[in-house]
């Protein structure tokens, strides 16, 4: 087999670049090693940057979204015991966020792949990638058992962290950076009623909140819990009594309770491997880096690094300039930092790590950015997303 790009990994960042690639004329083949029942049964992110939006709509893949995704023109943190709203379309010039969940927006690129017959393989095993430094790469796979080649122009790791792609990367070239928080996130799935008409943040004396959506009618919450925890240690009833625990007084009694539909518990990690390039192998989202989700900040990375992928290529195959591979890690990292900062800092400010001073100190910074001008503007761009920039 031949193709111009092989995609490793069918997750957003796969499916996403191989509809923009497809679209383009620019030859693709996705290799994934899970069912797409087992893809679409991994319930993650929620909201989306407009950048991300953007490029769903120019990979012509974003009906439903619009049909169904809730722009969000604000967001809401609590913290000693008030809430306080952040006027996204204030703050950061008119921009919004869509609530739309990466499980709807995976299915919609699953949907758009089969319909427009671009080849994908799902269930395959032993992935490898060989000759990264030549003009030739070529990756193998094991189908039912059979061994299968496909010689390529360049290769897309988009196969998140546990992947192939960045351990593909000698250990002498690569750079990883990594911080483990003292946490997990226990999240619930539920159809019931969000608690407000946009996300709440928190943090009360008892730990981290978030009150998310998937629709009017669909809910996801978490709270932190200690990573020694058990998700089957947490029925639905002591989830919810913990969550009403850390609501402020003045929603609490809007809390709607019901069966979990999911319910799962993820550890918060910060991650960046340098450089996202090797040769003719490109790292597309999680299998380059991880990012605490309290800034809704990983599926909307992955969109970015999919974008300067997008675009190099473009330059590559439409404008014959190979050379312009060569600012793809650098594009995607300034980027990718800009993020990991940000999420960073806000698990740093909504969750209770350190002593008491240091929550006294996280309170503050609460106080200041969620109750000036400047500080607001800092919170607001940073959350809709930095804009993405050009690729020469
Ligand atoms: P993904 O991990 O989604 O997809 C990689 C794909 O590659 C997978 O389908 C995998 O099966 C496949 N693969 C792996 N190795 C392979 C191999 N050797 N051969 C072939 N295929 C291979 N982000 C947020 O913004 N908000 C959140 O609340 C949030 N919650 C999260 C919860 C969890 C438990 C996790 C793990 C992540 C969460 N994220 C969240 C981040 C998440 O949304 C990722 O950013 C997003 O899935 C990134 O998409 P991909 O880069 O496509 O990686
Ligand atoms: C979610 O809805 O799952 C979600 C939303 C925002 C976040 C993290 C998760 O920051």
């Amino acid at each position: 087999m031949k193709s111009q790009v092989v995609i490793i990994g069918a997750g957003p960042s796969g499916l996403l670049l191989g509809q923009l690639l497809h679209k383009a004329g620019i030859d693709n083949i996705v290799l994934e090693r899970a069912t797409p029942e087992y893809v679409l049964g991994r319930i993650r992110a929620g909201v989306l940057e407009e950048g991300f939006v953007g490029l769903v709509k120019e990979a012509g893949v974003a009906q439903r979204m619009d049909r169904e995704g809730l722009p969000h023109g604000g967001v809401k943190v609590a913290f000693n015991g008030e809430i306080r709203r952040i006027d996204l379309h204030k703050y950061a010039q008119g921009k919004q966020v869509i609530v739309y969940g990466q499980t709807e927006i995976t299915a919609d690129l699953m949907e758009a792949r089969v319909a427009s017959g671009a080849p994908s393989v799902y269930e395959v095993e032993n992935v490898e990638i060989h000759d990264l430094m030549e003009d030739a790469p070529y990756v193998l796979f094991e189908k039912d058992g059979e061994q299968q080649r496909i010689d390529c122009d360049y290769v897309a790791g988009c196969d998140g962290f546990h992947g192939v792609s960045r351990k593909t990367i000698p250990e002498t070239v690569r750079k990883e950076y990594e911080k483990v928080y003292p946490v997990g996130w226990l999240g619930v799935l539920s159809d019931t009623p969000p608690i407000s008409d946009e996300l709440i943040y928190g943090v009360s004396d008892r730990g981290f909140f978030l009150c998310s959506m998937r629709s009017n009618t669909r809910s996801r919450h978490y709270v932190d819990v200690s990573l020694e925890e058990k998700v089957e240690d947490w029925s639905d009833e002591r989830f919810w009594d913990e969550l009403k625990n850390r609501l402020p007084d003045e929603v609490k009694n809007d809390l709607v309770t019901g069966p979990s539909i999911e319910k799962s518990i993820a550890p918060l990690r910060s991650f960046v491997c340098e450089p996202m390039q090797y040769g003719r192998l490109f790292l597309v989202g999680d299998a380059a880096h991880i990012v605490p989700p309290t800034g809704a900040k990983g599926l909307n990375l992955a969109s970015s690094d999919v974008n300067y992928l997008y675009r190099v290529m473009l330059k590559v195959f439409k404008e014959n300039k190979p050379e312009a591979i060569a600012q793809y890690s650098s594009l995607c990292l300034r980027r990718v930092w800009h993020a990991e900062r940000f999420s960073w800092w806000m698990t740093n400010m909504l969750h209770n790590f350190g002593d008491e001073i240091d929550r006294k100190i996280m309170n503050s910074q609460l106080d200041f950015y969620t109750g000036t001008e400047a500080g607001l503007r800092v919170i607001a761009e940073q959350y809709v997303g930095l804009p993405y920039e050009e690729v020469t």
